[in-house]
């Protein structure tokens, strides 16, 4: 039913509207391509962007230890050489500071900050059939009219905190690892609660136990992790992977996460434990979470495979935890090894030796709220000057949600997708003419290096609108039944992994009242690439052209 509270299509076509030919909704790595991708084409191009600057989720993750889990050559732009050769990552994991140095980097060469109006959030786009054009309203009261809508808004970037008991009555600080603090915090002296235990946690954790006075650490589900092994890069790496740009950019297409990983012909049931070990040991040493997870073809489609390594990382966390009660409470059982997101770490498992470090098991021990002085499970009190959350993100939908979308007949995404995203190609939706979705639900987003698939829709889109351009094609949206299908495909791939028996951000499952589906294509960015190209070679096959 359209909401009759919504802004009609009269109401949209304000008269004290801008008008420009297309909208890009965000300025991380995705956002700043798409703006100089359209701007080349010679369309206008207006950009909007909530934070202050170009960066993303790398703008807003300031937390101690941020670092992504790619290598940082690998997590950059490889489309022009030019930028790559002007620039010189220094350490094998970048860190937030780094990443977001390159942005700023990225943003200036390709001269893109121009088309973009920051510190100003967009808050609706709505559809207008009369006009074939969207609407698109922000925070600051600007509409802009445009032919094409594309978001760029990330993956992670809506932060979440859990709906506690007491949030408001605890008189201490409190802190979400996804939008900390630009001036820092300073934790000494204090008693620290730290909850939750996914990449964010695993990071803040180590560096909060150096800083405070006592760590508490609330974890309800423990977590695979990676030693990432950190280092400095070599001249030679670096400049092996400049020479090497082309080479690098065509393999990697080549691979379903988007990385260069030697997968064993062999499955890891066919040989024995001794070699398997082996295997698992040299691998671990190269510090990469592909060449583990992706050592064998079975182990994300056999649980029995998949044990074999999830038995190989316990054996790590034994070997770094020095009480074997609190290795054990460390050690994940309940879902299989890359259901949930491998974390990587810099001596998380270690940091539970300290004196001044506690691990709280809250799936033993729930957590019932904060209280004015602390933090409350069922059977015990915790008292704290500063809860940190680092309890993740409402993934990839929750930032396009957070948009009032509204398409023909006023129809609102987030009433489409009450019960769980439905796409074609993760890109676009019936009923929602030229709105572009870059790294959407559905496309093989976070379970590749995010980098590599955003170069891939970006280019994609952007042939698209340069199509509809020079064919005079007014508006273009995927039929019902493309979306129909590409919706049961995608489930249906996903049901064949072992991805639905994690509780992951990857399924809308850490989300109370989230739709549980899988958030992205599993079938590999290289499938997914060849299909995407396929679609436009047919024509744009699934979408309706309109003149
Ligand atoms: P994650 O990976 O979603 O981790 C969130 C953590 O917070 C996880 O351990 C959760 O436990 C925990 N959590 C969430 N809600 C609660 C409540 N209500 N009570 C206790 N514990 C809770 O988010 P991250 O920010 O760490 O990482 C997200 C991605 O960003 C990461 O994978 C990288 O790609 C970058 P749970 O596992 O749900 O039991």
């Amino acid at each position: 039913m359209p909401d009759t509270t919504a802004p009609t299509h009269t109401d949209a076509t304000h008269t004290d509207a801008t008008h420009t030919d297309a909208v890009v909704i965000g300025a991380g790595f995705s956002g700043i391509y798409m703006v100089r991708q359209l701007a080349r084409l010679g369309l206008d191009v207006r950009a909007f962007e909530a934070a202050e600057t170009v960066g993303g989720t790398w703008y807003w993750n300031t937390y101690p230890g941020a670092r992504c889990d790619c290598l940082s050559m690998e997590y950059s732009f490889s489309f022009d050489r030019e930028l790559v050769e002007a620039w010189d990552w220094t350490e094998r994991y970048p860190a937030q500071p780094e990443i977001l140095r390159y942005l700023e980097f990225a943003a200036d060469k390709l001269d893109v900050r121009r088309h973009f109006t920051f510190s100003t959030r967009v808050e609706s786009a709505v559809w207008d059939d009369e006009t074939s054009l969207w609407t698109v309203v922000t925070d600051a009261g600007e509409q802009v009219t445009a032919r094409y809508v594309v978001t760029a808004v990330g993956c992670l970037s809506t932060g979440q905190t859990p709906d506690f008991a007491g949030l408001d009555a605890f008189t201490g600080e409190t802190y979400h690892t996804s939008t900390w603090p630009k001036e820092g915090v300073d934790f000494t002296g204090k008693r620290v609660g730290v909850i939750g235990t996914g990449s964010s946690g695993i990071q803040v954790i180590p560096l909060v136990a150096e800083e405070a006075e006592h760590l508490t650490v609330f974890q309800r589900t423990p977590a695979f992790s990676l030693d990432c092994g950190n280092r400095a890069l070599t001249e030679e790496e670096k400049a092996d992977f400049k020479a090497n740009l082309e080479e690098y950019r065509k393999e990697t297409r080549k691979f379903p996460a988007g990385l260069i990983t030697d997968i064993l012909e062999v499955n890891a049931m066919d040989i024995s434990e001794e070699e398997r070990t082996a295997i698992y040991e040299e691998r671990w040493q190269r510090h990469r979470a592909p060449d583990l997870l992706m050592s064998f073809p079975d182990l994300f489609v056999d649980r029995a495979a998949n044990e074999t390594i999830a038995e190989f990382f316990r054996g790590k966390i034994r070997a770094a935890v020095d009480d074997p009660e609190t290795a054990e409470t460390l050690t994940p059982r309940t879902y299989p090894l890359g259901a949930k997101r491998i974390t990587l770490d810099t001596d998380y498992f270690a940091t539970y030796n300290r004196d001044d470090v506690t691990l709280v098991s809250v799936k033993d021990d729930p957590i019932v709220g904060l209280t004015p002085t602390g933090l409350a499970t069922q059977d015990n009190e915790y008292e704290l000057d500063a809860v940190v959350f680092a309890t993740g993100f409402d993934a990839v939908t929750g930032p396009l949600l957070g948009i009032d979308i509204r398409g023909r007949e006023g129809q609102t995404l987030r009433d489409r997708w009450a019960d769980g995203p439905t796409t074609y190609l993760g890109i676009g939706v019936d009923g929602f003419p030229n709105l572009f979705m870059l790294t959407g639900p559905q496309s093989p987003n976070v379970l590749t290096n995010v980098v590599v698939a955003i170069e891939q829709h970006v280019e994609w889109t952007t042939d698209l609108i340069a199509h509809m351009e020079k064919e005079g094609v007014r508006t273009t949206e995927p039929t019902p039944t493309a979306v129909k299908e590409w919706t049961s495909e995608a489930l249906a791939l996903a049901d064949q992994t072992l991805y639905p028996e994690g509780d992951s951000w990857y399924t809308g499952a850490n989300i109370p009242g989230k739709p549980r589906a899988i958030l992205s294509y599993v079938g590999g960015l290289h499938t997914y690439t060849d299909i995407c190209d396929d679609v436009a070679a047919d024509g744009y096959r699934g979408f309706e052209l309109v003149r």
